[in-house]
């Protein structure tokens, strides 16, 4: 592709630096218009929401892309080393508002638009969230990329550009039914394709040895069908400070092949349905979250994406005379989970077979380029890809990775001697129950650091789940806590405890979260505890006009808001949640508690289901079933409400947060590798009821033992039951109160008398329950009791939720960022 003018420009401003569009009222009311007008191709007089919506977007934009020119510039003229972060999710949320405020027009936007009879809040509405990811994985990958910006540091971050994201979750009987989410169907105001910088990328076919004119054996690669990566730019602000990185996601199209095939084949229609076929690699994305399946499909959009990011590093981004061994200065990717860790054997593929490198010294190079991040515990989230499947879709891969692997286990039994069970343990081949790649072994061995996302989780990693590779490697384990960007989840978000801070505070703290501190000494003064009071108020009228437009909800009113938001997993125990409800319940309905001592609760649950985990779609039925006895029974009205409103996503997220009471972060000691929900929920001023596991660790030390509700058992402990042998019908049968609110359940009570229909959860509870429920109840009901008793006295509870927001600083995704880049990436920022 030629890049550039082909003779030097004449006229001033062609050869001229890139200029912003002026920051003015005047100057951005001219700049829409013309959106308006020659970009959408209607008068401001006949233009519909949509319209106004894209012409908006598409002007904020324009200041992106003068900032993001600048910026690429700049980097061009003095080259560092950069990340290229790897991730198959991004879970972006809206991005007009967090365009606007890190441009600093808000204000000019809003006057701007009003000018031009236009509401700028109705116009915010009309954005559907690209939901590219489907938790706190992809979510995290977003906050990620917005802190490198603010930081300045030389990032691009590769993914998918899939055409239908996380599906929308409507309830139809209280269950769950999936919709699919054609979120660019109203156009893509904020991408920037380029369908002129296609990445040819190859699958399947075989290998053929030849030798070259040097004698050398060498490898060919004929692939069997390829398809064309679409390069899709998206701009990534840092917040006020000029700066404006890349997200770059990747569309599958089909290649000319396909195109001829057409032509030749005479049949039509067979010929477009294998077009089809190249581009349902980026059709999905996958709807699991922390339980991948061994689809193939996904494994062709793995390789896909990495491998265009690869290429489009090798061949775009470096200089013509690129001398392959300086990789390790120029790049680090970082894996975000083994989702893309196929571009390993992908980078040694091109080393050893594009330039030329014996295996050794590509090998040496490889293993300096890639850094692993860690997301899990659960022995079921770790991929492995069958060697049958690699063989054919991928052949010169796998004979790769067996190379990998031999010098590998050679490595193994050099610092081992003797020990063969370690060596089986420790293969990047697993024989059980068939031969597969362990992508978590083949990402440990080529990585330059593994690392996990809070402490507890990587202190699990280095003694349990990669305990053999933490002995042959101390130093390359380590933890980085992950953190959550203050931007989106405060500044953005919760503009009322912003000004507050502000107030308070000065200016600076949104991109330098420890100045949060400041705030502590306000814990004591009454008339401070009154403004933050009058903060969550206004958030809970909020919230309220929220789910009244959105999903027909009535709140009631002065409730403690307690709220658990997440995907819906077993290991999360939104059941454990739902129990304490019922049991609160059944207290008042069997008299045995006077309804007037219980605390006023209102609880807001938002989680999707994998769309084929039995479990969690029968949880999500029993949570709306009890939701619709509870909240028209008499009896209760005015004391317990819930609320299950479809369609938990980042909008909502950023809505719902700021007017929480109480957060809940319940799983099962030991298997949540981190949450980044419940730092969302501290720093925005919740109390956590939660368990000592992931990131709430480091929350309670933080916030202190005196500002956080902990309950259940630690990991240790669990790991002590569950090999002594758990038995949760022991639990039941000595524990009165739980077992009338599992009997209430099982008697059908919310199910109009249906007994079956609750089967699958109580049955699992009673006969399983795998992630301990049962054992952790009563903690849990205590805790909970506790949580009452402190609500009462408000002046207390307003301190410990401002020490809450005071103390959690720690979790801004800019110092996660730092600690990537100081002890994992050592790249160099603002230069
Ligand atoms: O990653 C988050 C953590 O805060 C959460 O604790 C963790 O559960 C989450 C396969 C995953 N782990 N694994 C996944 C997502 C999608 C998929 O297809 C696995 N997500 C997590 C950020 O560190």
């Amino acid at each position: 592709h030629e890049r550039g003018p082909s003779f030097a420009p004449k006229h001033p401003l062609a050869s001229g630096p890139v200029s912003t569009p002026p920051h003015t009222v005047d100057g951005f009311v001219k700049e829409f218009l013309r959106e308006l007008n020659y970009g959408q191709g209607v008068p401001l007089s006949r233009s519909s929401l949509n319209d106004q919506y894209l012409a908006l977007a598409r002007t904020v934009r324009g200041y992106l892309t003068a900032r993001w020119l600048q910026t690429a510039t700049r980097r061009r003229q003095k080259p560092h080393k950069m990340v290229g972060y790897l991730s198959a999710e991004y879970l972006l949320g809206r991005q007009l508002d967090n365009a606007l405020l890190a441009t600093d027009l808000t204000a000019i936007a809003d006057e701007a638009l009003k000018q031009c009879g236009i509401d700028l809040d109705a116009l915010r509405q009309a954005e559907i969230e690209p939901g590219l990811g489907n938790g706190g994985l992809g979510r995290l990958a977003a906050c990620f990329i917005d802190s490198l910006a603010t930081m300045d540091a030389p990032c691009v971050g590769y993914g998918l550009r899939y055409e239908y994201g996380i599906f929308k979750q409507t309830f139809v009987d209280g269950r769950q039914v999936e919709v699919p989410d054609n979120w660019l169907s109203m156009g893509g105001p904020w991408e920037i394709p380029h369908p002129e910088m296609e990445v040819p990328v190859h699958f399947g076919g075989h290998t053929e040895r030849y030798v070259g004119e040097d004698g050398r054996e060498r490898t060919r690669w004929i692939s069997g069908w390829d398809v064309l990566g679409i390069r899709y730019n998206y701009m990534v602000p840092g917040y006020q400070n000029g700066v404006v990185n890349t997200l770059r996601l990747w569309r599958a199209r089909a290649t000319r092949a396909f195109d001829l095939h057409i032509f030749n084949a005479g049949d039509y229609a067979e010929a477009v349905r294998s077009q089809t076929f190249a581009e349902n690699i980026s059709k999905v994305l996958y709807p699991e979250d922390s339980t991948p399946q061994g689809k193939e499909l996904r494994l062709q959009q793995q390789y896909f994406f990495v491998a265009c990011s690869i290429y489009d590093f090798l061949k775009h981004t470096q200089p013509t005379d690129l001398d392959v061994r300086d990789l390790p200065e120029r790049i680090i990717f970082q894996l975000n989970d083994t989702h893309p860790v196929i571009g390993i054997p992908e980078l040694m593929r091109l080393l050893m077979d594009d330039y030329d490198l014996p295996f050794d010294e590509a090998w040496a190079i490889t293993r300096q380029c890639f850094a692993y991040t860690c997301h899990t515990l659960l022995p079921e989230a770790l991929e492995v890809w069958s060697v049958s499947l690699m063989e054919r879709l991928l052949p010169r891969h796998m004979e790769i990775i067996y190379m990998i692997n031999e010098v590998f286990l050679e490595e193994v039994r050099e610092a081992f001697p003797g020990d063969e069970l370690r060596v089986r343990r420790m293969s990047i081949i697993g024989d059980h129950p068939e031969r597969s790649v362990r992508m978590a072994h083949l990402a440990t061995v080529a990585s330059v650091k593994v690392n996990g996302v809070a402490e507890l989780h990587s202190q699990l990693l280095r003694d349990k789940v990669l305990s053999d590779f933490s002995e042959m490697w101390p130093e390359k384990f380590t933890n980085v806590t992950n953190g959550v960007t203050p931007r989106r989840f405060v500044r953005q978000s919760n503009p009322n405890l912003s000004k507050l801070i502000t107030d308070t505070i000065g200016v600076g703290w949104v991109a330098n979260l420890d100045r949060l501190r400041e705030l502590e000494v306000y814990a004591e003064d009454e008339e401070f505890r009154a403004k933050f009071r009058e903060v969550k108020a206004l958030n809970k009228e909020r919230i309220t006009a929220v789910l009244k437009r959105r999903d027909g909800i009535e709140l009631p009113q002065g409730h403690l808001l307690d709220v658990m938001v997440k995907r819906l997993h077993e290991y999360k125990r939104q059941t454990l949640k739902l129990l304490h409800m019922v049991t609160l319940y059944e207290g008042i309905i069997s008299g045995e508690v006077d309804a007037a001592t219980v605390t006023p609760r209102t609880v807001v649950f938002g989680a999707k289901a994998a769309p084929g985990y039995r479990m969690a779609k029968e949880t999500i039925f029993l949570i709306n079933s009890v939701a619709k006895v509870i909240n028209n029974d008499p009896r209760v009205e005015g004391k317990l409400f819930i609320a299950f409103p479809a369609n938990y996503n980042v909008t909502l997220a950023e809505r719902l947060i700021p007017a929480a009471d109480l957060s809940e972060q319940i799983s099962l000691a030991g298997k949540e590798a981190s949450g980044t929900g419940n730092m969302k929920f501290a720093l925005n001023g919740a109390l956590t009821i939660g368990t000592d596991d992931g990131a709430n660790v480091e929350i309670r030390q933080l916030v202190g033992d005196d500002n956080f509700f902990l309950f259940g058992m630690d990991e240790p402990a669990v790991a002590e039951l569950q090999a002594k042998g758990y038995q949760p019908t022991a639990y039941y049968e000595s524990n009165e109160r739980l077992r009338r609110a599992i009997n209430l359940i099982d008697s059908g009570h919310f199910t109009d008398g249906n007994r079956e229909a609750v089967s699958t959860v109580i049955g699992d509870l009673l006969y399983n329950d795998r992630f301990l429920v049962l054992a952790d109840y009563q903690s849990y009901i205590d805790a909970q009791a506790k949580v009452e008793a402190a609500y009462a006295d408000q002046e207390a509870w307003s301190r410990s939720a401002i020490l809450n927001v005071a103390r959690t600083g720690f979790f801004s995704s800019d110092r996660s960022m730092r600690d990537y880049i100081d002890r994992i990436w050592h790249i160099k920022t603002g230069s």
